[in-house]
């Protein structure tokens, strides 16, 4: 596996000469910013980010994310031109983040994460929810977001990109809710016949992030759920290139999932992998931990040699963190806790990988037979 961190940027407190402290940390998870959805990368720009990485001695080979326009999502007639600027975006990823083969990635994919969450990203309740050691966590309550009706009330909650003002958050909250998960659905299988075969084109590997939480919220479909999701992602496109982010966190949170068991079933397929623990606290409740076992409801040492053994190889991420020692900082991507979490997990990585036989059941990685196929 490959150690990776995600960075926010220039206005990010973890800097990159923090994050390259950290022990056998070889990477950065970064992503344009500052465009809006449905805007095409330019190449310059991703290659200037890359300058800017690697001259901290850090790699930049997976990108998080390029956002998906709502009109892709909701089928709207502007849509063609949208996947236009997505695929335009991977293109300029393809160019400026390829390495050949034979370089120090053998000619392995750049990593292009996205979602497909209607309205809105992740969604919790709160931010700063203490614990008991003194440490603040993310949170979410169930409840406390059906308490809120977003047709008449402003949504303030954290996680929620409130920049629609309230009738633009009306509007996409109504059509959303009309459209339905099944031509949600019929949305997001037209957009992956499109950009599967546009991400071999380009050289890049696409991972879809799960929607966070596994549920619908507001009464609006949310689709990338478990493992039956993934299956039927998976028939729409077998192209490796058509991967998932395995964020386990996400997963984790909702009490259907099996989350150790679709880190073995879908190891071939993930193409990057955020590894975290939850703790459950009741019916579609959760706080979010520190990431070692004892912390949460997830055996991680479990889903790390699942992973291994089904023949995960790819980058890894700590993912939100607790905010610890009085750090201020961007909500779940503080420095401190993320780089305990991160050598945690290489802890883990270590053990499991020395353990698995060498030529033995390990099978290629769906980053490394990407660009074999087509
Ligand atoms: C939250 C993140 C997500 C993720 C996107 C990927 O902390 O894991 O916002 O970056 O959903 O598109």
């Amino acid at each position: 596996m490959n150690l990776v961190f995600r960075w926010f940027g220039d206005s990010d407190p973890a800097t990159l000469g923090k994050i390259r402290q950290i022990p056998a940390m070889k990477g950065i998870v970064s992503a344009l910013y500052d465009f809006e959805p449905g805007v095409p990368w330019p190449v310059a720009a991703v290659a200037a980010l890359r300058e800017r990485i690697e001259a901290e001695g850090l790699e930049f080979r997976v990108v998080e994310s390029v956002p998906v326009h709502e009109d892709v999502k909701l089928g709207s007639s502007g849509r063609d031109a949208r996947i236009e600027a997505f695929i335009a975006s991977l293109r300029a990823i393809g160019s400026a983040l390829g390495s050949p083969a034979g370089g120090p990635d053998d000619g392995r994919p750049p990593v292009v994460t996205y979602n497909f969450m209607p309205a809105f990203d992740w969604l919790r309740t709160e931010l700063r929810s203490p614990n008991p050691d003194g440490s603040t966590s993310l949170y979410y309550d169930h409840d406390r977001v059906e308490s809120v009706d977003p047709l008449v009330e402003t949504l303030d909650l954290p996680g929620w990109l409130g920049r629609r003002g309230m009738d633009g958050q009306a509007r996409l909250v109504a059509r959303y809710r009309e459209l339905g998960e099944a031509e949600l659905w019929r949305n997001y299988e037209y957009f992956l016949r499109a950009v599967v075969p546009a991400a071999v084109r380009a050289g890049v590997v696409l991972a879809v992030h799960p929607d966070d939480p596994p549920w619908p919220v507001f009464g609006i479909p949310r689709i990338v759920t478990g493992a039956q999701a993934l299956r039927r992602i998976a028939g729409i496109d077998p192209e490796p290139a058509n991967g998932f982010c395995f964020c386990a966190g996400t997963f984790g949170s909702s009490e259907d999932n099996d989350v150790v068991g679709m880190a073995g079933e879908f190891a071939q397929r993930i193409a990057f992998a955020h590894l975290r623990n939850v703790r459950r606290t009741g019916d579609r409740s959760f706080a979010e931990t520190a990431h070692w076992t004892g912390a949460g409801s997830l055996d991680m040492a479990a889903i790390v040699t699942a992973l291994v053994e089904g023949g995960f190889d790819g980058p890894v991420r700590p993912d939100h963190g607790r905010m610890i020692w009085g750090e201020e900082g961007m909500p779940g991507y503080g420095l401190f806790d993320r780089a305990l979490g991160s050598q945690y997990l290489l802890g883990l990585f270590e053990q499991a990988e020395r353990k698995t036989p060498q030529g033995s059941p390990r099978r290629e990685s769906p980053q490394k037979r990407g660009e074999k196929s087509r």
